[in-house]
């Protein structure tokens, strides 16, 4: 696989300040494809002092230039889409159909769009007598997760240049190839040295480094809840700015007038959609309890459709997940959910049939399963789905609402009115009415322990803004 052995600082490749190196595995066959530098608090520093002196100049470029510069990105992303596609597919293990159409699509959907809001972004308003200017927070320190790696790197960089900020990126350790193509992209969309700089490495050396580098103006997290909360302790300790967009365990509520056939098959999908490592998967499945065996039935019949296969065969739908760690942890739940009584109706702990190599988890469903139930309040990130009963519409909304996440969810209804109604009730940043729709201008974020902060559209943009009164 391409490489880079150097991090990507002012506008250029440079060697590494220390020797350590992090070793990136296929995670489908367990080999290791490439050998990236893992940076230290020196590099960090580096890349810190370089977003820094690019600050003043690329802060007061005028929007249009800005836009510019974000179109160009966008056209870069797009066109080495397939190469992106292929290297998400290595480093993650997601099927090569779901790297193309999402890995792939959505970062340049989202790219796009912020390449529109710097240009249309309202920048500078009026209120009353006043003129209220939204300037650029500063200098940002990004640090990224392996499961979306390249739409996550986007979701930050692209408002935060849109903002008038600069950069300082950290991508998670499994996948910073994706991460070194966008810093190729950057430098070929033309943006100024410093503006975007990429250091690979650890969480606990390079993330925790820039997290508290005093340079540092804002720390914009994805990843987990208790890495967040670390990063937010940081961050008010030192009254910097922080945005972090944490786990979730997100509700599917299919309420008695849905087609239940449908809520259930899509659900299911949207679980098994990247091996279940998605913030927002719907894994949590509320159905009406008199219709709770037929509902089962329906998500045996849809899990059984998704054969753990390797991600290059053009038929497979569910890739291994991304490393031997989060698999075990997988395993571990689903050992746990048997051991507190829940039912097994498909899968299971063991390695799925024929894969014993590579990091393949069996795509598992439980029922029975209570809402105090450990596989029924913790962020799993792995293809298992839980069905919980619910007598009345009540009891849904205290199930749904009965974690510490509040991150995404869905609401399925014969009548669209009769969904939403019921969403206003839920706790959660973000509900998909009867399947729902992506929509790249849509904020996402989470409600309670899922997060602080929006991405995407308007409201991501402001995240990045800090705003200034002018008293006339
Ligand atoms: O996350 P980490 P992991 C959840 C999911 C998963 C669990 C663990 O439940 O099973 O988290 O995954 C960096 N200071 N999500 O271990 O450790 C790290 O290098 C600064 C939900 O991969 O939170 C990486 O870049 N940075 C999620 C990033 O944090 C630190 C996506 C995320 O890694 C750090 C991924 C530290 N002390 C996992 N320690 C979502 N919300 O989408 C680690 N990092």
């Amino acid at each position: 696989m391409k490489q880079h052995d150097a991090m990507y600082i002012d506008g250029s490749w440079r060697p590494a300040a220390g020797t350590d190196t992090i070793d990136v595995v296929n995670p489908a066959d367990e080999r290791v494809i490439a050998t990236v530098p893992a940076g230290t608090a020196e590099d960090v520093d580096a890349a810190v002092r370089a977003a820094r002196a690019a600050l003043p100049a690329w802060s007061r470029t005028a929007p249009a230039e800005r836009a510019a510069r974000l179109t160009a990105l966008r056209d870069q992303l797009a066109g080495r889409a397939a190469e992106i596609a292929e290297t998400i597919t290595a480093e993650l293990g997601a099927p090569l159909a779901f790297s193309k159409a999402v890995q792939a699509a959505v970062p340049v959907a989202v790219c796009g769009s912020y390449a529109e809001l710097a240009a249309t972004h309202p920048f500078e308003e009026k209120i009353g007598t006043s003129t209220v200017l939204h300037e650029p927070v500063g200098v940002v320190g990004a640090i990224t997760p392996w499961n979306y790696p390249l739409h996550q790197i986007v979701a930050k960089v692209a408002p935060a240049l849109a903002a008038g900020c600069t950069i300082v990126l950290k991508p998670a350790e499994n996948t910073p190839l994706s991460a070194q193509l966008f810093a190729e992209c950057v430098d070929a969309a033309g943006l100024p040295a410093g503006v975007f700089n990429l250091v690979t490495g650890l969480g606990p050396v390079a993330g925790q480094a820039l997290a508290e580098h005093p340079d540092v103006d804002l720390v914009s997290f994805t990843g987990s809840t208790a890495v967040g909360k670390k990063i937010g302790a940081i961050a008010g300790a030192a009254v910097k700015r922080c945005a972090l967009e944490l786990g979730g365990k997100s509700a599917n509520v299919v309420l008695p007038s849905a087609d239940l056939a449908k809520a259930v098959g899509v659900g299911i999908a949207n679980v098994m959609a990247n091996s279940g490592q998605t913030c927002s998967a719907w894994t949590r499945v509320l159905v009406p309890a008199d219709r709770y065996d037929e509902a089962v039935e329906l998500a045996a019949a849809a899990i059984a459709k998704y054969v753990p296969g390797d991600p290059l065969d053009g038929d497979s739908r569910l890739g291994p997940v991304v490393s031997a760690t989060q698999r075990d942890r997988v395993r571990g739940y689903i050992e746990r959910g048997i051991e507190e009584g829940a039912r097994l109706v498909a899968g299971g702990p063991e390695a799925p049939e024929g894969r014993a190599l590579g990091y393949y988890v069996r795509p598992t469903l439980f029922a029975d399963v209570t809402p105090d139930m450990t596989i029924a309040q913790e962020e799993i990130f792995g293809p298992v789905v839980a069905v919980l009963p619910y007598g009345d519409e009540d009891e849904a909304v205290r199930i749904a609402n009965g974690t510490v996440y509040g991150l995404a969810g869905a609401v399925w209804a014969g009548d669209e009115d009769e969904a939403v109604a019921f969403a206003r009730r839920l706790d959660t940043g973000q509900v998909d009415i009867n399947g729902g729709r992506f929509n790249p201008l849509a904020p996402f974020g989470g409600y309670k322990q899922s997060g602080i902060g929006r991405e995407l559209g308007p409201h991501g943009l402001s995240e990045y803004l800090q705003t200034k009164s002018l008293q006339l």
